[in-house]
């Protein structure tokens, strides 16, 4: 397949290039370097300064035989976005082109902007270059889990049944997001479901939670091929923050009772997701929807699997409860359903006491490059 990775230089859209390219298709990876610029603009740069997005394609090129093209332009502007598809004609295009960071978005009045226009531009301009060029293509939107928020009821797969003074009806499962970032998500959904309602497109919406890990198949031991692994406040995700804090001897910083529950998932599942989602694709005039995790945690049970995995290394690992940055409920019920990647045929790698020790192996390795004061929260929004 000709496969476009919208957002290819991130820490899931580079992984993304090199296994599709890996598994023999024809890759185009576009991204506009907005994630660096925000890294450095905020000191948030990653543990491993990972080679810029031609530069690492030229060095997996040279170790594997396999090309990935790439682009380097912005597709919030929608020339550049439109001639990539009249030259490429791909036949999936898998967008994560948007600002990624939660605490990014809350940070003040630009940030919030940016995050608005950057990732509601992009989408809008993906829908109009597929209905313009493109129409068979496969879209594939990162959605979140975030979307759904912490309802005291079930999550479905997208989806909810109701019925309603005797009559039924089926719509997308409500969606109350706690950040601006994962509001945006919500608004991408609406955008994309009026445009397959309305001309018959076919996506697929994968509802991912928080992703871990530094490594995948095809980074093997080159460190320049890594995923941009960040553990500071705005881009880290929780699971990489405190591998990085139980190497560098640093509380891990639990925000507040610890009972945040979310859906979790390992980096080298996300690409079987994505794999499969593209082998498998939604029809046309289908909007499918995926909740893509494989396990549920909540931050407790987290801190409690690195603290175990650390002793076993001889790391002392100390967990230490700080105020909640953010605005979230900290103590909820939370049942997601996610069946829908199983059928599809993902083999889920989870949490396990070895996994977390392999991973703590590899920050080691780059202990000499943390720097604790990129640890502590410095956004708030909790009031
Ligand atoms: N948390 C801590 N301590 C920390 C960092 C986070 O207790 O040092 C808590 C947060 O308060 C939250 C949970 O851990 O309750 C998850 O936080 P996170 O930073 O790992 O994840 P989040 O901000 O929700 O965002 C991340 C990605 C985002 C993706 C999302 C999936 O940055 O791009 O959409 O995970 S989900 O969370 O399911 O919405």
């Amino acid at each position: 397949m000709r496969v476009l990775i919208l957002g290819g230089d991130g820490y899931l859209g580079w992984p993304t290039a090199m296994s599709f390219a890996a598994a023999g298709h024809e890759v185009l990876a576009v991204d506009n370097y907005s994630r660096r610029r925000i890294a450095q603009e905020t000191c948030s740069e990653a543990l491993v300064n990972n080679p810029n997005l031609v530069d690492r394609a030229r060095a997996f090129g040279a170790s594997s035989n396999h090309r990935i093209e790439v682009a380097i332009g912005d597709c919030c502007d929608f020339r550049f976005l439109e001639g990539i598809f009249q030259r490429f004609e791909p036949e999936v295009a898998i967008h994560y082109a948007e600002q990624p960071s939660g605490p990014y978005s809350m940070m003040g009045f630009e940030e919030a902007r940016f995050t608005l226009n950057n990732n509601l531009n992009t989408t809008f301009n993906l829908i109009q270059a597929v209905i313009s060029h493109a129409p068979e293509c496969h879209i594939i939107k990162l959605g979140t889990m975030g979307e759904y928020g912490t309802p005291n009821i079930d999550i479905e797969e997208g989806w909810i049944e109701i019925e309603h003074k005797g009559r039924k009806d089926r719509f997308l499962y409500p969606r109350q997001a706690s950040t601006l970032y994962h509001t945006t998500k919500v608004l991408d959904t609406d955008l994309l479901w009026f445009y397959v309602r309305t001309y018959g497109l076919a996506v697929t919406d994968l509802m991912q939670g928080p992703v871990y890990g530094l490594s995948t198949d095809e980074v093997g031991s080159d460190p320049r091929l890594m995923p941009n692994f960040h553990y500071d406040d705005i881009f880290g995700t929780v699971v990489n923050r405190f591998l990085v804090q139980a190497v560098a001897g640093v509380p891990l910083t639990v925000y507040g009772k610890g009972g945040q529950t979310r859906g979790y998932l390992n980096i080298r599942d996300t690409l079987q997701c994505v794999q499969l989602a593209a082998a498998q694709p939604a029809a046309a005039g289908e909007l499918r929807i995926f909740n893509q995790f494989t396990e549920r945690l909540s931050v407790n049970e987290i801190a409690e699997k690195v603290r175990t995995a650390g002793k076993r290394m001889g790391l002392v690992v100390r967990i230490e409860a700080i105020p909640n940055p953010r605005k979230e409920a900290e103590e909820h019920y939370y049942n997601p359903v996610h069946s829908g990647l199983l059928e599809l045929g993902l083999q889920p790698h989870y949490m396990a006491e070895e996994v977390v020790a392999a991973m703590l192996e590899e920050v080691i390795s780059h202990k000499d490059a943390i720097d604790t004061g990129k640890i502590m929260p410095r956004v708030s929004w909790s009031g």
